[in-house]
Formats: structure tokens, C-alpha cells, sequence
């Protein structure tokens, strides 16, 4: 076997680097960036997007290379040549996949580990936690005796979520929705709203089966599972709508089982704390009456209305 070593075998190997960096940058497969975690987990895909489209194309390159310069010439009809085992080479072609995923390994786990994948459970005050879901979950006990805890966790390496107090939302996955619930201002949701570069804690539920809390945009997904809360800790760091999918086969509608989260600026995410929060409702709208402490009358007065039915009318219902 002769390794072919003339100035073509150069240029192909300086053409396929060149190629494979620039594509490794430039594979438009990743939807935009939203936190500061989705740039360190693009920085791992595009390193193996780079040697994915070096080996792709070495490996196709000879076979699409092979087949025309050593197909069977007109007229030979013989056997080709018997090859046995070549050791020096078997040993360099597992050498080499076997350094690259080792490379890959250290480099995942590094940005797993400055994500905050390494201690899920608040890192600012140590030791078992409990964490309240609001109504109309149940109470759950979070990261008893031993028990392993789960999700992503405050960055080590992010000093602004080390210093700023994170904005906690409960999300409940059920079947076929998401449920945010905020304790700071008892705001229950369908959609999630956060400001943009605070920190932000989701502990997440669930209350039938397993779902999963996917953000395409923020490369994070965690697990929802009933029994036991997971948590989320990350910073958005861009404006705007982004889908919140859910990424487990949760049953018949499990495809419909999307949501919305909003980043917006702090003054927008005031307004909306506001116009949402419980005690606001009550005082301007209507929804918070009680339909039983009205007589039938008064219950019907809106609808009556609409109806072109007139108020003695409707006082003339026992
Ligand atoms: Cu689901």
C-alpha cells in the first residue's frame, strides 16, 4: 500500500480544511441564538459540524476518486488483488476517531459544566431545598436525601446570574399544555413572558405523564416529570417571540402542545406584570364575580342585553 504524496494530494487536503471551517460557520442549520448558553452549545455543534464535513468529504472523496480510477478496465476479467490486514494502518484510522471523540467528550462536558448542567440545585444557598408550587399544583419536596438533582443550574462561570436573584416561574406541563405560574406576583399564564439578561429559574412539573420543556432558540431542554421538579436556570439575551415545544411523546396531541415565550425589555415586562398580575384583574374586570352570589337577573343582565331582552323581562323570572 503507497500513500500517494504528491502536491494534488496537498491541495485536496488544504481545499477540504478550508471547505470544512468555513461550512463549520456557515451550515445555517441552527435557528438564531437567544441566550447566553445557546452560543457556547453552537460553539460544540459547529466543531462537529467542521470534522463531520472534513470526514465526509475525505471518505467520499476517495470512494468517489476509487471508483473511477480503479474500475475494471475493458477486457480484464481477473480477480483483483488479495488484500490482507495492513496494522499500521487499522491502528491509525481507529487512533484518530478515537482522539476526536475524546476531544469531543472533554469539550461537551466543559460547556455542560459552565452551562450549570453540574448542580442543578441552587448553587447560591446549598443544602436541600423545598419548593412550593403554587396552586393549582401540588406541594413538592424537591431534592430529597441523595436524590440525584436534575436540569441546569446557575453557570459558575456567568457572574450576572451569580449576582442578580433569578426570576422564578413554575412551569406544569399536562396534557396538552404548558402552564406558567409566577410566585412573585401569582400570575398563572399560558404563555411565558421574561425580561431579557435577567436570570431566569424554571422549576418544572408536571402533572400526568412525561413531557419535556423544549426552547430551540436557547439550545435547552429538560425533562418533565411527575413527581418531581427539574429545574432550568438561563439568561435570555435577545428580544422576542420564541416557540416552547413540548419534546415528548405525550400523547394523541402531544404535537399541538406548543406555547410562546416572550423576552421582553424591563419596562415592557412590567407593563405586562401588571396588566396580568391577580389583583388588577379584580379590580377592572368582571371575571372575578362569583356566578352564584348573583340572582338569575343579574346574571343574565349581559346577555340579555345582547339578546334585545328588556330589563323588566328579565325581572320577571323567578
Ligand atoms: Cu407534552
Amino acid at each position: 500500500m503507497t500513500i500517494p504524496s504528491n502536491i494534488l494530494t496537498l491541495l485536496a487536503g488544504v481545499a477540504i480544511t478550508l471547505v470544512s471551517l468555513w461550512y463549520g460557520q456557515n451550515h445555517g442549520l441552527l435557528p438564531v441564538a437567544a441566550s447566553s448558553e445557546a452560543t457556547q452549545v453552537d460553539n460544540l455543534f459547529n466543531l462537529m459540524m467542521t470534522i463531520a464535513t472534513a470526514l465526509f468529504l475525505l471518505i467520499q472523496g476517495v470512494l468517489i476518486f476509487s471508483a473511477f480510477k480503479f474500475r475494471r478496465q475493458a477486457g480484464d476479467l481477473t480477480d483483483g488483488p488479495a488484500f490482507e490486514d495492513n496494522i499500521p494502518l487499522e491502528i491509525v484510522w481507529t487512533a484518530i476517531p478515537a482522539v476526536i471523540v475524546f476531544i469531543l467528550a472533554v469539550y461537551s462536558f466543559e460547556i455542560y459544566n459552565a452551562m450549570g448542567g453540574l448542580d442543578p440545585v441552587n448553587s447560591r444557598d446549598p443544602g436541600p431545598t423545598v419548593t412550593a408550587i403554587a396552586e393549582p399544583n401540588t406541594l413538592v419536596a424537591f431534592n430529597p436525601d441523595g436524590e440525584l438533582a436534575l436540569g441546569i443550574g446557575v453557570s459558575p462561570e456567568d457572574p450576572a446570574q451569580q449576582a442578580l436573584a433569578p426570576l422564578e416561574v413554575n412551569v406544569q406541563g399536562l396534557q396538552y399544555a404548558w402552564i406558567f405560574t409566577y410566585p412573585d406576583t401569582g400570575i398563572v399564564t399560558g404563555d411565558m413572558h421574561i425580561p431579557a439578561n435577567r436570570p431566569v429559574e424554571l422549576n418544572i412539573s408536571a402533572a400526568d405523564v412525561l413531557h419535556a420543556f423544549w426552547l430551540p432558540e436557547f439550545r435547552l431542554k429538560q425533562d418533565a416529570i411527575p413527581g418531581r421538579v427539574t429545574k432550568l436556570v438561563f439568561t435570555a439575551t435577545r428580544l422576542g417571540e420564541y416557540p416552547i415545544v413540548c419534546a415528548e411523546l405525550c400523547g394523541a396531541y402531544h404535537g399541538a402542545m406548543k406555547s410562546q415565550l416572550y423576552v421582553q425589555t424591563l419596562e415592557d415586562y412590567q407593563q405586562w406584570q401588571q396588566e396580568n398580575s391577580p389583583e388588577q384583574a379584580e379590580n377592572t374586570e368582571e371575571i372575578a364575580l362569583n356566578p352564584a352570589e348573583l340572582s338569575p337577573g343579574q346574571f343574565l343582565a349581559p346577555y340579555a342585553a345582547e339578546a334585545g331582552i328588556s330589563a323588566k323581562t328579565l325581572e320577571a323570572i323567578p
